[in-house]
């Protein structure tokens, strides 16, 4: 069962991928190519689309920045060795929310290995090896499934 859907999900991967190729062009073609794969229902539950995780990630750096400063300090960070802290790009010892939203998106980039603007869990299973990402990218799953 588990082979079967894993190849269905490949095959959705490929079909994308085709469209994201042939538009050959900057975010709006991503998300064209996102809603063209939703107009053709073969979206399973378990993609996460670049978009759908930008504005889980919003939402998550909004739950962690509990006082609301636009800042997440290491006594917001979900544990002290949590790897958010590698989000401090220029290293003052807080994560703005462009470090958290462009790192976040640079995980799912990585994850995201046919660029095709979304992660499939064949893509997300191929991520494990890389912790920092299959770990950002695990972090939407609770989001998702408020909506
Ligand atoms: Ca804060
Ligand atoms: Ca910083
Ligand atoms: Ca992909």
């Amino acid at each position: 069962m588990m082979r079967l859907t894993g190849a269905g999900w490949m095959a959705a991967g490929a079909v994308a991928a085709g469209l994201a190729v042939a538009g050959c062009g900057p975010s709006d073609d991503e998300k064209r190519a996102a809603a063209d794969a939703k107009a053709a229902s073969f979206t399973p539950p378990s993609v996460t689309s670049r978009l759908d995780f930008g504005s889980a990630m919003t939402r998550r750096f909004r739950a962690l920045d509990r006082d609301a400063d636009e800042f997440i300090d290491k006594t917001e960070l979900p544990s002290r060795n949590s790897r958010l802290s590698r989000l401090d790009r220029d290293k003052d010892g807080r994560i703005s929310a462009i470090e958290f939203s462009e790192g976040m998106l640079g995980w799912f980039d990585r994850v995201d290995a046919n660029h095709d603007g979304t992660i499939t869990s064949d893509e997300r299973e191929a991520a494990r090896n890389d912790p920092d990402a299959s770990a950002a990218i695990d972090k939407t799953e609770p989001y998702k499934r408020e909506q």
